[in-house]
């Protein structure tokens, strides 16, 4: 334990007492002892507390306990007395527990959420001191607390990062310029955005980042690092290291935290120790690695490890996997048109396709249980088939699957005739309805549709929207034993929402010798290029390009 450690805890015990309506004496002593550790340069591990000034004995035996236990009873007691929610409130900016205790007691309020629903109605004005002005002040830092609270899809993140570091790699003596953290990672969703840049004079760089034009606020420029809120309410992270430490500082700032406790006990276990400046003997402090990343691992015995993988899932003990490669996919077999609710024609599709460098594209339209989408009926699907035809015709170079996405009804059956779904070349099954349903009967529903004979391809197993939807509840290895019995894959969909099989799910199924298609689920022939994300996830789960059917050059046997 720390000062700092010492100084949080005793802080949060103040605001508990002051959301409690404590005593003012006990509330400020309290303060006292917080601002005496503030400006304290020795260790507290090395004083004796009740030496400092405004300390008191009670006061001490609570600082040692924290130091000695980590915890603090007194802290444990308040947290239990008082609501949860308002205990929650304090996360808000600029929303004391002074105010936090008015909304309760004067108002009844005892969530953020009930606190955001009376502003929006006006009802805060009676407090004294609030109106129009402070209820709309609050309701901003509340969705500035939500946005930073959640994380948000990878694609979001990539949107708002990729300007960034365009804008640090562009400023004067950078010579290096990377994603770190978990975008680097290719994780589906980031919390903050993280960036590292090599400069031996790191000011243009600091400069340039918190200058962008996306930034709020700067909430930290030191002389190697900045931290930022961006407009869109997410942080960001800049760090500037010297040309002898981008390697280390690269393994160190890509994580995962996981991963690196791994790392740094492996180099402990070899007489090393890491840290973001480099890699140096225990016995010697010899510097031994540190400029570029795979001097890094190779000082610890280890090859190169991609970022995708660094989640201490095994990755240190390998044998490390050949990861599928974006180049390594030869077409896609989920794409919609305006047949039902694509925006582009099959002509449009075919020929973005070609663009790609496609060997094949699956047209894969809704079937008719999904109204709003204009899904096809059995006659609609045969008169695109004719459609496909001709299309054919006009771009040899791609071969076109006709396909469907068909839905899986809430029994498991199918919505379209079996032998219409037999003449196609490609059936996606897919759960767009009764997503509610309980695990069993859900896990049930699969494997029917699975075992029908006709399906190729489990779209977007576990139905999740990320950041509005969890998936449903599935067995994912009985579903994956049911694929493996029937010979059908599981679709990795790349649609930036989606990115349905998670990870490890996808692990799951390859280990268990089941194939995955990646798709992406195109409804625009823009959404064709989501194919990279998928990927990403792919490698996340340690999948190969052998374990995916769109791989395969020609035209795939799914099958
Ligand atoms: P996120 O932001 O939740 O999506 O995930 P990350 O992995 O980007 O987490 P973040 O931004 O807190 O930190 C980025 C990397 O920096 C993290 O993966 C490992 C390293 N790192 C940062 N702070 C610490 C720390 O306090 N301890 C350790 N061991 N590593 C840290
Ligand atoms: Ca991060
Ligand atoms: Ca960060
Ligand atoms: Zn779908």
């Amino acid at each position: 334990m720390t000062n700092k450690d010492v100084i949080r805890a005793l802080g949060n015990v103040c605001d508990l007492l002051l959301l409690q309506g404590a005593d003012e004496f006990r509330v400020r002593s309290y303060q006292r002892a917080v601002n005496t550790l503030r400006g304290l340069s020795e260790d507290l591990n090395r004083v004796d507390p009740a030496t400092l000034p405004g300390i008191g004995k009670s006061l001490a035996a609570t600082i040692a306990e924290i130091l000695t236990t980590g915890s603090c009873a007194l802290q444990a007691q308040l947290l239990g007395e008082i609501p949860a929610g308002l205990v929650e409130m304090l996360q808000v900016p600029d929303l004391g527990p002074k105010t936090a205790r008015r909304l309760w007691q004067e108002l009844g309020l005892e969530t953020i959420d009930a606190v955001e629903q009376a502003a929006r109605e006006g009802r805060l004005r009676p407090l004294k001191g609030f109106g129009a002005k402070t209820e709309e002040n609050l309701l901003a830092n509340i969705a500035l607390w939500r946005a930073g609270r959640e994380r948000v899809p990878r694609i979001v993140a990539l949107m708002q990062a990729e300007p960034l570091l365009a804008a640090v790699r562009a400023a004067d003596g950078v010579q290096e310029a990377c994603l770190a953290g978990s975008l680097r990672r290719g994780r589906d969703t980031t919390k903050d955005l993280d960036l590292l840049v090599c400069a031996e004079d790191s000011g243009p760089a600091i400069a340039a980042f918190c200058a962008h034009e996306s930034v709020a606020e700067v909430q930290l420029a030191g002389s190697t690092k900045a931290t930022v809120r961006l407009t869109s309410g997410l942080n960001a992270d800049l760090r500037v290291v010297p040309r002898e430490s981008w390697g280390a500082a690269q393994q160190y700032f890509t994580g995962s935290q996981a991963h690196n406790v791994a790392v740094r006990s492996r180099a402990r276990d070899l007489g090393l120790t890491v840290n973001e400046y480099g890699v140096r003997r225990l016995d010697t402090d010899e510097v031994v690695a540190g400029a570029d990343e795979a001097g890094v691992y190779a000082a610890l015995g280890l090859p190169w490890i991609p970022p995708e993988l660094r989640e201490d899932r095994g990755e240190l003990a390998g044998p490390l996997p050949d990861l599928l490669e974006l180049g390594d996919i030869r077409g896609d077999l989920h794409c919609h048109t305006r047949w039902s609710d694509g925006m582009a024609t099959v002509a449009e599709m075919a020929a973005a396709a070609r663009d790609l460098g496609y060997d094949y594209l699956a047209i894969t339209d809704h079937s008719k249980a999904l109204t709003i989408a204009k899904g096809l009926d059995e006659e609609r699907l045969r008169a695109q088939r004719e459609e496909i035809r001709r299309v054919q015709q006009e771009v040899p170079e791609v071969h076109l699957l006709a396909g469907v996405e068909v839905d899986i009804l809430s029994d498991g059956s199918l919505d379209l005739a079996l032998d219409a779904l037999a003449e196609l070349d490609i059936v996606v099954a897919s759960v767009h309805s009764a997503m509610s349903q309980g695990r069993e009967q859900m896990t049930e529903r699969l494997i029917r549709a699975v075992s029908s004979g006709v399906v190729h391809i489990v779209g977007h197993p576990s139905g999740r929207l990320l950041g509005r939807r969890e998936g449903y509840e599935y067995d994912a290895e009985a579903v994956i034993a049911a694929c493996l019995a029937h010979g059908v894959a599981l679709e990795l969909n790349s649609a930036p929402e989606r990115l349905d099989v998670d990870d490890l799910t996808a692990r799951l199924a390859v280990r268990r010798g089941v194939a995955l298609a990646v798709n992406t689920d195109a409804h625009s022939t823009a959404q064709l290029g989501n194919m990279h994300l998928g990927v990403t996830q792919a490698r996340r789960g340690w999948v190969g390009a052998s374990a995916v059917v769109n791989t395969q050059p020609g035209a795939p046997r799914v099958r």
